[in-house]
């Protein structure tokens, strides 16, 4: 159904700073499910491919560096209208511009080390979610 899952990482940083289970309890608490989860890593070919669409963006190598930083945890999340109810949780890019209370207010350290990612549409989070697990992989 359309709107019903959403794809999101627990980043390096976060993962670094302990905060993969403070952030795991906002998601829960927020009424997202939990479709899939696992502690992966990203190579540098597998962060660039993610982070195509930035590609030509000057703080590109920089964030395949820190994304490849460390283990991350990789998310599908359900709800209703997941992917904008998911940003509305996570906050604006830059945490200085994010909203009190949400989890890049609360764990981000810099626009690059900002604890999370979220899909920005139902098409990305299928794309995102095919990225990390297969069908069989969501519960
Ligand atoms: P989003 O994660 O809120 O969707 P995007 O614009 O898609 O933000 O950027 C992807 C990621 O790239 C951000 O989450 C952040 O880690 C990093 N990023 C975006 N803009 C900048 C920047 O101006 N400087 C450094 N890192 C950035
Ligand atoms: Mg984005």
């Amino acid at each position: 159904m359309a709107g019903e899952i959403t794809f999101s990482m627990i980043k390096p940083g976060a993962v670094r700073d302990r905060n993969a289970g403070a952030i795991l309890a906002m998601i829960e608490k927020a009424g997202f499910d939990i479709v899939s989860l696992k502690k992966t890593a990203l190579t540098k070919e597998r962060a660039e491919a993610f982070y195509a669409v930035h590609s030509e963006r000057p703080f590109f190598n920089d964030l395949v560096s820190y994304m490849t930083s460390g283990p991350i945890y990789a998310l599908v999340l359900k709800k209703e209208n997941a992917v904008t109810d998911f940003r509305t949780l996570i906050g604006a890019t830059n945490p200085a511009d994010a909203a009190e209370g949400t989890v890049r207010k609360l764990f981000a350290n810099s626009m690059e080390d900002n604890a999370v990612h979220g899909s920005d549409s139902d098409e990305n989070a299928q794309i995102e979610a095919s990225f990390f697990f297969a069908e069989v992989e969501r519960f």
